[in-house]
């Protein structure tokens, strides 16, 4: 199976998750934003949204999206809880991901710590902000509910719900946001990265996620 993706990416990172905690074969293949890949007619014509992550599987079927994706291969695994009311609370949580927690997130990583294009005091920072601090308080309201070993919507195992969420929660302090003032969700992010098979953003890097120039990464 294949994973189109780009070496920073927070979606495309949630789909390497999943297959490293499930020990699923992944052949990355990865792209550039700022090359124009994602603009290239080839892989338009395979993925019209024109984004990552995208898989093309092994009899060529093509998936893009990584609520999608993590549904498709999370499926009779424990990280697709079985019970139909747990799986429609993890929808709902990986739908305030995408709306409300991701966005507000990726563009503080992005204008702040990535960019570097944009002044910490500008509206449109004060305004990411003050949605991505409301996103994380929802957040830290369902993990302290869920209790010192529980997960967003499962008991005793992680769900995809968790490694949706994970990506831009882990990224908020290059956005300015200390996890310090979530001390639950602080703690959650520590225990999905002690998960057996926990891949790091970077390969081999575990201490490099926050890294903002491709300068600072092995080639
Ligand atoms: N809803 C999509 C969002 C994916 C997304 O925003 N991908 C970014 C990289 S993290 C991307 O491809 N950006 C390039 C673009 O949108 O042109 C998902 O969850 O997969």
């Amino acid at each position: 199976m294949i994973l189109y993706d780009t070496r920073r990416s927070g979606n495309a990172w949630k789909v390497r998750l999943l297959a490293g905690f499930l020990g699923l074969p992944l052949r990355r293949r990865t792209l550039s934003i700022d090359r124009g890949d994602l603009r290239d007619p080839g892989f338009l014509q395979k993925f019209p949204f024109g984004q990552v992550p995208a898989l093309e599987l092994e009899d060529g079927r093509l998936l893009a999206e990584s609520a999608a994706s993590l549904q498709f291969l999370a499926r009779d695994t424990p990280w697709w809880p079985t019970n139909p009311f747990a799986q429609a609370q993890a929808l709902a949580w990986m739908s305030f991901e995408q709306e409300r927690h991701m966005p507000p997130l990726a563009q503080l990583r992005l204008r702040l710590a990535l960019h570097r294009d944009a002044d910490p005091g500008e509206p449109r920072i004060l305004s990411w902000s003050a949605q991505a601090r409301h996103a994380l308080a929802l957040l830290e309201r369902q993990l302290a509910g869920a209790g010192p070993s529980g997960w967003l919507i499962t008991a005793d195992h992680p769900s995809i719900a968790d490694l949706a969420l994970y990506p831009y929660t882990r990224f908020a302090p290059m956005g300015g946001i200390s996890l310090d003032a979530y001390p639950a969700t602080n703690a959650w992010v520590d225990r999905i990265r002690q998960w057996p098979g926990y891949q790091p953003l970077f390969p081999g890097q575990p201490d490099m996620d926050f890294a903002t120039s491709e300068a600072e990464l092995p080639a």
